[in-house]
């Protein structure tokens, strides 16, 4: 790809409107395909959990956070609420806000209106259709902001259109949820490092991570009694079938979430009940009884661990927020001068 198409979509539902721009770099149909199709030949099966993220999946991550079992959300939101103003203090006024895997715009709301003047906030999410309606919403609500969207896939790297130029002095990223857990430690590590040269000199990052804690409460985080966690994980092999052709048997597969602590990360799994077959572009994926596909890890770290991690990567911690029940932690990173 070479310069930023913004966008003018070619779709009469989507309009940019209320937004300072929209970049679709959103990744094609045959970058799923590619990779179900490796992931399924690979031993053990595996696909990466960015695939969760259709507008049903987004949705459905929604609905998990809302669950009395999955405490990261509300504990996050409530260290942003309860030590915005540290925050404030910490990040100074006019910076351009990046968000890393947007989503749902709840806590960059909080994050914005705890700044100090906030120049303007970039999100960058996948899920293009999602991401759109919300950042649509957030420019509605915060004229006073330049709100513009990017959907592109965030671990292959993206760059800030022309528009961002003149916004602020400095850069915030900006990368909640422990979204960072979902990558192997060297891939986070590596993410962290790419990113400084995006945030550039005095430029920082707020990010937050799940804390280690006893193996029952991460059980019942990833496997919520309502069974939407289930049907997110499963989200997965409608949209095999629904986007990619694929044949296969939703039901004879189940959702199976666990902490494990020698790796210190809930895995997620789909798991074959009985042989199972999964028939892509002419060719079959066998499941033995009970063989997985593993289709999230969420890793979780101790503060010094990630503040560790983060220095290896060219940061230098500069803010640590954690609740009073040791559950999620906000780190706040400058880029090492
Ligand atoms: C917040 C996207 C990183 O690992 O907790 C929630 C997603 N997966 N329940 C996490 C998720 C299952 C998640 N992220």
């Amino acid at each position: 790809m070479t310069a930023h198409d913004t966008t003018t979509l070619d779709r009469p539902d989507i309009d940019s409107s209320a937004l300072a721009f929209f970049v679709d770099e959103k990744p094609a149909l045959a970058t799923f395909l590619d990779d179900a199709m490796t992931g399924l030949a690979a031993s053990p099966k595996r696909i990466a959990p960015k695939y969760f993220y259709d507008e049903r999946g987004s949705e459905l991550f929604d609905k998990i956070c809302q669950t009395p079992e999955y405490y990261p959300t509300r504990t996050e939101l409530g260290l942003l609420k309860q030590h915005g103003a540290d925050i404030a203090r910490a990040v100074g006024p006019n910076c351009l806000v990046v968000e890393y895997g947007a989503g749902s715009s709840l806590k960059i709301r909080r994050l914005l209106e705890a700044l100090d003047k906030p120049a303007g906030y970039v999100a960058v999410d996948i899920s293009r259709d999602y991401l759109h309606g919300q950042m649509s919403g957030l420019a509605d609500d915060m004229p006073e902001i330049a709100v513009g969207a990017i959907c592109a896939d965030f671990t292959k790297g993206f760059d800030l259109p022309a528009e961002t130029r003149d916004l602020g002095t400095r850069k915030l990223g900006f990368l909640p949820g422990s979204t960072i857990g979902n990558f192997v430690p060297a891939e986070a590590e590596a993410l962290l490092a790419r990113s400084t040269k995006l945030l550039g000199k005095g430029g920082q990052f707020l990010i937050g991570v799940d804390l280690k804690k006893p193996k029952h409460i991460l059980d019942a985080a990833y496997d919520d009694g309502a069974g939407v966690t289930a049907a997110f994980n499963l989200n997965l092999l409608k949209r095999m079938q629904s986007e990619l052709g694929a044949e296969l048997n939703e039901s004879g597969f189940s959702h199976v979430a666990f902490y494990n602590g020698d790796q210190g990360r809930v895995e997620m799994h789909l798991e074959a009940k009985g042989p199972q077959t999964i028939r892509l572009e002419g060719q079959n994926f066998d499941f033995d009884d009970g063989e997985r596909i593993h289709t999230e890890s969420s890793y979780k770290y101790e503060p010094q661990e990630f503040a560790d991690m983060a220095k290896k990567a060219g940061f230098v911690p500069r803010g640590l927020w954690t609740d009073v029940d040791g559950l999620f932690s906000l780190h706040l990173l400058e880029v090492a001068g």
